[in-house]
């Protein structure tokens, strides 16, 4: 299975080492199209606004192929709910990991009646689980 997993880049890079634990976890036995999220060297310093849209552009494009959508939000991103109203449009199903110990989702995302999935986490093995249930690997 092709996944789209989303997380913060520019909204704040603090969680990165959550990110690629889930991302190696998921890539075990389906392909994250998105792994560059877990890497902690990504740049994140403003480009052109033409570099910006080809990342866009790409992403949408990736977003299409996959078959899952997984986002990490507890890191607020503008960028990660653009890509989650985007799912919506393309009606992807959609798995949202949040800890509430770091933030409160946005009530545009938990009030989103199309988001079903949304699973609160503490630890990574906590969010794991969550995975395993619902992708059942
Ligand atoms: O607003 P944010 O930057 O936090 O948005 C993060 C989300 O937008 C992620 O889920 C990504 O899918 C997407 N996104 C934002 N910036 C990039 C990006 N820049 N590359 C890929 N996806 C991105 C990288 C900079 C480059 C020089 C390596």
């Amino acid at each position: 299975m092709k996944i789209y997993f989303a997380a913060s880049i520019r909204g704040g890079r603090d969680d990165v080492k959550i990110y690629k634990e889930l991302i190696d976890f998921l890539n075990q036995d389906n392909q994250v199209l998105t792994e560059h999220i877990g890497n902690g060297n990504l740049s994140v310093t403003s480009q052109s606004q033409s570099d910006d849209k080809y990342i866009r552009d790409r992403d949408i494009n990736w977003m299409k192929e996959a078959d899952l959508v997984v986002a990490e939000t507890s890191n607020p991103s503008l960028g990660v709910g653009y890509e989650l109203a985007y799912a919506e449009k393309l009606h992807k199903p959609v798995i949202i990991l949040h800890n509430s110990t770091k933030s409160q989702l946005s009530a545009m995302i938990n009030g989103t009646d199309y988001f079903k999935d949304i699973f609160e986490y503490e630890t990574v093995s906590e969010a794991i689980e969550i995975l395993k249930r619902s992708i059942k690997l």
